[in-house]
């Protein structure tokens, strides 16, 4: 039986892409094994952060979780393997990164810097459908 290749969404945040930590991640999504599709760098506006974001509307840290990915360049990357969706978030590890396990980008690179939202360096998709949301929101043309 063969397993059908898949795509996943990531984004290097504002603060991996301020601390200078993109290639780091980018060479880490690479080390795995996975193929970077497509690659952009630009300060994401409301708009499409509101989109990318809508499931977590009306939860205390959405504001300030807005604000902060529209706060600088992110790159949004499309990377392509077999099971790469689960595959990117067992690299990232855990949404808070003083629990996430060393090891992992945000267990290695992330802390708690004390502010309402977590800042932790990389987002991933969660799910096949999520991904194939997300990469329309990011890359409309692929
Ligand atoms: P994920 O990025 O690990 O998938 P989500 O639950 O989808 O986590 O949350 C999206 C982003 O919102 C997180 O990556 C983090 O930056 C921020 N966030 C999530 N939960 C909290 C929280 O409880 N406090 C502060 N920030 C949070
Ligand atoms: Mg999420």
């Amino acid at each position: 039986m063969t397993t059908q290749t898949e795509r996943s969404l990531v984004l290097v945040k504002p603060d991996g892409f301020e601390r200078g930590l993109t290639g780091e991640v980018l060479g880490r999504i690479e080390t795995k094994g996975y193929v970077l599709v497509a690659l952009d760098i630009f300060t994401p506006d409301r708009d499409r952060l509101a989109e990318h974001y809508a499931e977590h509307e009306g939860k205390p840290f959405y504001a300030p979780l807005v604000d902060f990915m529209s706060s600088g360049p992110v790159t949004a990357v499309v990377i392509e393997g077999q099971r790469c969706i689960e595959g990117f978030r067992a690299l990232a590890g855990a949404t808070d990164p003083t629990a996430a396990l060393p090891g992992t980008i945000r267990g290695d690179l992330g802390r708690d810097w004390g502010q309402q939202v977590q800042a932790n360096i990389v987002h991933g998709s969660d799910s096949p459908e999520s991904a194939a949301r997300e990469i329309g929101i990011w890359f409309p043309d692929l």
